[in-house]
């Protein structure tokens, strides 16, 4: 008894409080940015990643013997098209990634200059949403050299991937990252998995590796990378191939 009777206590207690939450709410819900955040579910949820997270932290690494037996391949497993057929044929030796838009100095790597740079290695846990988890090897250059090469502008925002498999829907795969995690210390363009040359069905000959993200961010067949300012008027404007055709969230975030 004496407890139900605090419980009432309590409920008008919040009754009578009731007045002032009200008010308060009705002043969040004039905020435009507040309505904004409400409507559409990415910012949402990339707002609560930020506010939650520590964004420059390490996603988990693991030891050699932890790795997977394989690292399975999903999407697309060979680019269709006479570029790519003819790029493979001559194992990418004229492969090259311009890293252009909101940059001051725009410039083309070729996968020898690529090799040549400073390397990371980092065994990590990929996560598709499609239920499948894999823990493999990647070596590769750290993104964050290869803009400070190509100087990004303040204005830029995102980083976009353009990759070099077309899609059903006639367009081509894409990702883009915003500018902390360009820099993130694990963020790598991969040429190799597990000591590997980065084989075809894992997108060679290099891809993105964004470690606090799911799979789907991992661009394969990266061809180019561009710096913008915003993502409206790229392909379907959400940022992502899955994003444009699914509804994926932008931000990822694992
Ligand atoms: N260019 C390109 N990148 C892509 C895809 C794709 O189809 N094309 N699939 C994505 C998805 S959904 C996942 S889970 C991973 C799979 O990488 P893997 O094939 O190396 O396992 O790549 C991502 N990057
Ligand atoms: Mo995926």
């Amino acid at each position: 008894m004496s407890g139900i009777l605090t419980r009432r206590a309590l409920v008008g207690g919040i009754a009578a409080g009731a007045g002032t939450l009200l008010s308060g709410c009705d002043r969040l819900g004039q905020n435009e940015r507040f309505q904004a955040l409400l409507r559409t579910g990415e910012d949402a949820n990339y707002g609560l990643h930020r506010l939650l997270q520590d964004r420059t932290a390490l996603a988990e690494e693991f030891r050699p013997d932890q790795r997977s037996p394989v690292f399975r391949a999903n999407g697309t497993r060979m680019p269709g098209g006479d570029d790519y057929a003819r790029h493979l044929a001559s194992h990418f030796a004229d492969w090259r990634v311009p890293v252009d838009g909101a940059v001051a100095h725009p410039q083309a790597f070729s996968m020898a200059q690529i090799r040549a740079m400073p390397a990371r290695t980092q065994i990590t846990r990929h996560d598709c949403v499609e239920g499948w988890s894999a823990i493999a090897k990647w070596t590769g250059v750290p993104l964050k050299l290869l803009l400070d090469r190509a100087g990004v502008s303040p204005q830029a925002k995102y980083i976009v991937f353009h990759c070099a498999d077309p899609q059903s829907n006639g367009t081509m795969y894409y990702e883009s990252i915003d500018r902390i995690d360009a820099v993130h210390p694990q963020t790598i363009l991969a040429y190799a998995v597990n000591d590997e040359l980065l084989p075809v069905q894992n997108g060679a000959p290099l891809r993105l590796r964004v470690e606090r993200q799911l799979g789907y961010k991992q661009a394969k067949y990266v061809q180019r990378i561009e710096a913008v300012a915003s993502l409206q008027g790229l392909y379907g404007g959400k940022g992502g191939y899955w994003e444009d055709a699914a509804g994926y969230e932008w931000y990822a975030g694992l």
